[in-house]
């Protein structure tokens, strides 16, 4: 069948699938940098609704780092999209229209800079992953001896890195700075980003670093929606929904959380009419996330690609992995969080479970298991620090490094091979080539993933090696039921 395209022209045909709701067309007043299927299905329906219920210029302008896709898909459609919302109730498809333009930053970056400095422009929202913000996971600060920086501190009218194309933009924006947002999973995302910024400022013009520091809000924000990869079948669900073809639809589950810290001196979007929470301190909440959701779901996508189970419903639906998960949220990792009394942790975990069995979703766990090196040190490691800290044992919470560990020899269970997705994978490989003897202590020494106390600990050291030998040994559902049961 010939479908026609998604388009504006189509709209009118679509309004099932709109909110029954004025539209002024708005101007951009967001340029967002790692056009992903995550901040579709986030923040620009956040920001959608947000305009929906009060108004406001604060249509989108995306930005791809360094791939064509996303607006090679969306150009054509006027960069309109549908999201496919699913849950037990079934699937709703919405079509957004926050998103105004498409660029892609290799190709046009005089065009993203022009965005960066046009004065509508208010607020710079960011999901460009761990790795993107260029950070010496030992210190915390920007790391110079990333290719990217050491580019860009050279020839800083021409970015690559997001430090660079954030501080090329501010650099002319000294009377009326963009407030910068962090939307990725990391510890104080605000915090995080405003170091690495200002630290690329500073070499590059200290008074400029000073500037960013007194002048710049960068605050924390705690973000939630699980929104797994676009397959073909939901491209084929979309256009039978909408009568048209979409090339780039955008999966996900009804839920959505959005905490935000409250500091956005040249405005904001009514983001709280559109559920957000806007707080004084994102920390408990960040903490929480990070640790209850993203530690889960870390554990799960290693222990799961070991078993050779491709989904995270079918994951949980495995009873020792499911008892594993709920033990380890229940007496490893709730007891660290420090939440409002409000916060009922045990309901939180209840709700996650029930989140990662959606059956609709197929989010697959090679999808999470990506970026291992830089996703276990905010969600699991911390985590370990403090159990120890508190001098409580901590073998479930190894049990996800060591299978990491071993989901780095490259092969399941059944000797399907492991492909390995991250910015460390030639060191990772090296370390892993010769085997499983010795592996913990190799990996170990890898200081950008495992501080110096926490490799030192021996009572860690130890119960992560009896770990990886008992997925060895045993295999990882057979481990797992043992370990739910310690
Ligand atoms: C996931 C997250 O891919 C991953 O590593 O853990 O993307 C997760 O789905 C989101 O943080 C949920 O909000």
């Amino acid at each position: 069948m010939n479908l026609p395209r998604l388009a504006p022209d189509r709209l009118p045909a679509l309004a099932a699938h709109l909110p029954a709701l004025p539209w002024a067309e708005p101007r951009v007043g967001i340029v967002h940098l790692g056009l992903g299927n995550f901040h579709r299905a986030h923040q620009a329906m956040y920001t959608e609704d947000a305009m929906l219920a009060a108004g406001g210029d604060w249509g989108i302008c995306g930005v791809s780092l360094r791939r064509p896709d996303t607006r090679d898909a969306l150009a054509p459609q006027d960069c309109l999209y549908s999201v496919l919302v699913r849950d037990a109730r079934g699937e709703r498809v919405r079509v957004v229209r926050s998103l105004r333009r498409v660029l892609v930053a290799v190709e046009a970056p005089d065009e993203v800079l022009a965005a960066l400095r046009d004065p509508a422009v208010r607020i710079v929202t960011l999901t460009v992953t761990e790795k993107g913000y260029c950070q010496d996971p030992r210190t915390g600060g920007l790391d110079f001896a990333n290719p990217l920086i050491e580019h860009d501190l050279r020839d800083p009218e021409h970015p690559r890195s997001v430090p660079g194309y954030l501080v090329a933009g501010l650099r002319a924006r000294r009377a009326h700075p963009y407030t910068v947002l962090s939307c990725d999973n990391l510890a104080h995302n605000g915090a995080a980003l405003r170091r690495v910024v200002a630290d690329y400022a500073r070499a590059l013009d200290p008074a400029l670093g000073a500037w960013i520091e007194q002048s710049v809000a960068f605050p924390s924000t705690m973000v939630d929606r699980i929104v797994p990869a676009t397959t073909d079948e939901d491209r084929q669900a979309a256009a039978a929904a909408l009568g048209c073809v979409d090339a780039w639809p955008v999966p996900t589950e009804s839920f959505r959380q959005w905490v935000i810290e409250d500091r956005f001196p040249a405005g904001r979007p009514a983001w709280e009419q559109a559920g957000a929470l806007m707080v004084d301190d994102v920390t408990p909440y960040e903490m929480a996330k990070l640790r209850m959701l993203n530690g889960a779901h870390s554990t799960l996508a290693y222990l799961s690609a070991l078993a050779d189970i491709e989904t995270v419903d079918r994951a949980v639906g495995q009873p020792e992995l499911h008892a594993l998960l709920r033990r380890m949220m229940t007496d490893d990792i709730a007891p660290t969080l420090t939440v409002p009394a409000s916060f009922d942790r045990a309901h939180y975990r209840d709700d996650l479970l029930a989140r990662f069995a959606n059956p609709a979703l197929k989010h697959r766990c090679m999808q999470i298991a990506m970026d291992g090196s830089q996703k276990l040190p905010p969600r699991l490691l911390g985590t370990i620090a403090d159990r120890l800290r508190d001098g409580h044992a901590v073998d479930r919470l190894a049990l996800a490094i060591a299978a990491w560990m071993r989901f780095l020899l490259g092969r399941s269970e059944s000797g399907a091979p492991l492909e390995l997705n991250d910015p460390m994978a030639a060191r990772l490989h090296a370390l892993a080539a010769p085997g499983a003897q010795g592996l913990v202590e190799r990996l170990l020494a890898v200081r950008e993933i495992f501080p110096a106390g926490l490799a030192a600990d021996q009572r860690f050291v130890a119960t992560l090696q009896r770990a990886c030998d008992a997925l060895g040994t045993h295999g990882a559902l057979a481990t797992a039921r043992r370990y739910a049961a310690l």
